[in-house]
């Protein structure tokens, strides 16, 4: 009797803890806002690290687009970029526009806000299999019970044969009421 008491003792009192880190807020997606930091950038106006900045605007098309980021060499090295978001959110839904030669990106992290560390939400093998279309390509998980504020995306652009273009990068979740 004893035992099962203290069972249901934890099991309740696991059940209120997640209850608690469950993060009360505002339903938000926001797109990319400022450019942190990258690898390369074909130059600092067509194909800049900022194209990949605010809204789409080269998807649904898939070409070779001024509009989008696109990295120095088509297949010289492997690339990342990291962007920073507005207002802090949690996050469950990362979206990013592949608008040329799809399927690069191999690892993803956002950034914790408070304690600046970063979390790995994606890591699989670059996709070498894609047919040559646009795509939005959505990674969804648990809803983070912190507050984000940039994202790391890693392409690992020797896999994918030519430019590796990024158009857009939104991210959903959770802002604070
Ligand atoms: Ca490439």
């Amino acid at each position: 009797m004893k035992r099962i008491l203290i069972f249901f003792s934890i099991t309740l009192l696991c059940a209120t803890c997640s209850e608690l880190d469950k993060f009360e807020g505002v339903p938000i997606r926001q797109y990319a806002h400022e450019v942190i930091d990258f690898s390369s950038q074909y130059s600092s106006t067509s194909w800049a690290a900022t194209k990949a900045l605010g809204e789409e605007n080269v998807y649904p098309n898939h070409e070779d687009n001024t509009n989008a980021w696109a990295s120095y060499t088509t297949d010289g090295q492997r690339e990342f970029i990291v962007l920073g978001f507005e207002t802090p959110q949690t996050v469950h839904t990362i979206e990013i526009y592949e608008t040329y030669n799809p399927g690069a990106i191999d690892t993803v992290f956002i950034r914790n806000e408070s304690t600046g560390e970063w979390r790995k939400v994606y890591s699989k093998p670059a996709r070498t299999d894609l047919p040559l279309e646009s795509r939005i390509f959505a990674i969804y998980f648990q809803e983070t019970t912190f507050l984000a504020d940039a994202i790391r995306l890693a392409l690992n652009s020797p896999a994918v044969p030519g430019w590796n273009e990024i158009d857009a990068v939104a991210i959903g979740g959770q802002r604070k009421k």
